[in-house]
């Protein structure tokens, strides 16, 4: 004859709840009444056993799960503790760019080893699953031209020269550290322009700054503007070190920074702009002045502070 099994997962965690009354009063039903999102557990109300209905993702969720023993006697009891549920990871995710493709311009005889691209890889699963991570340059790579780290940072392995070739497209893999391997594939498209050929120019100029008192709280002053006309260069903007401070300027946009309070006078700063190739500086005068007492509410006039001037540099870097 023949005999059926139902075969049942056997349960996650067995809550025991225990009663010391008599048999009237010890009925004891237990119910999860917080924490199971999605509804993956369910509870066998008498025996206490906590069993999965559904598979876990532990990229969507740990479980914390509030689990309450009620007693239907006179008066009804009720108990609750709590049970915590890691799920343990399998490797479900392979490791992501950050980008579908990538489009980058670079400019002709850049030294051997210049940075090309950082590549940006993500893996959602726990790192045994995800790092380390394995690039490869697949196809494209004519001449041997580009060079991939282990870090994902692709870098020139020759001097690129326009007139030779001027258009790359590397086929890149990365792989996971899982088991099994998981990957994912992208292309780059590396164009070759010509080099340099215009210096950034950035002008001298003068500030004026208003002091609501005989000190300015700092912050941002100004914003210093350099233009190229080579369009596809970058321009980095940097200050006299000796300046550090009292003043920055932030290397990508410019902007000139007064770190803390400055005494009314007059400051000379100079800043440097390059696009890699060529530097140009300039001076720039601030000159901070007080607002005249009457000028800012009721408050007391002070005493006024004898102006002063301060050369603080005139280092040029050319
Ligand atoms: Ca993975
Ligand atoms: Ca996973
Ligand atoms: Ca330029």
């Amino acid at each position: 004859m023949p005999v059926c099994l139902l075969l049942t997962p056997p349960p996650v965690v067995i809550v025991i709840a225990a009663d010391a009354d008599g048999p009237s009063n010890n009925h004891i039903c237990c119910s999860i009444t917080d924490g199971n999102q999605g509804n993956p557990f369910t509870i066998d109300p008498t025996l206490g056993e906590v069993k999965e209905v559904r598979p876990l993702d532990r990229e969507i969720s740990g479980y914390t799960l509030t689990v309450q023993a009620s007693v239907n006697g006179s008066p009804p009891r009720i108990n609750t503790t709590t049970v915590n549920i890691d799920v343990s990871d399998v490797n479900d995710n392979p490791p992501a760019f950050s980008k579908g493709n990538y489009s980058i311009i670079i400019q002709e005889n850049k030294p051997i080893g210049f940075t090309v691209q950082q590549l940006v890889v993500i893996d959602m699963d726990s790192s045994h699953n995800g790092l380390p991570f394995l690039f490869m340059i697949m196809t494209g790579n004519e001449d041997n031209a580009f060079e991939i780290s282990q870090q994902g940072i692709i870098t020139t392995a020759i001097q690129l020269k326009r007139k030779v070739k001027d258009h790359y497209l590397l086929h890149l893999k990365v792989a996971d550290n899982g088991s099994p391997q998981l990957s994912s594939l992208t292309y780059i498209e590396i164009r070759v322009i010509e080099e340099s050929i215009h210096p950034p120019p950035i002008l001298s100029l003068e500030i004026f700054i208003t002091a609501f008192g005989e000190e300015y709280s700092g912050g941002v002053i100004w914003k210093v503007h350099a233009t190229d006309q080579d369009v596809y260069d970058t321009l980095t903007y940097s200050m006299d070190p000796e300046m550090e401070s009292l003043f920055s300027v932030s290397s990508t946009g410019g902007k000139l920074i007064a770190h803390k309070k400055l005494d009314i006078g007059q400051y000379l700063l100079n800043v440097t702009v390059t696009d890699e190739k060529f530097a140009t500086s300039a001076v720039i005068t601030g000159f901070l002045q007080q607002l005249p007492s009457g000028s800012y509410g009721n408050e007391k006039p002070k005493q006024k502070k004898q102006k002063e001037t301060r050369e603080l540099s005139v280092n040029r870097r050319n």
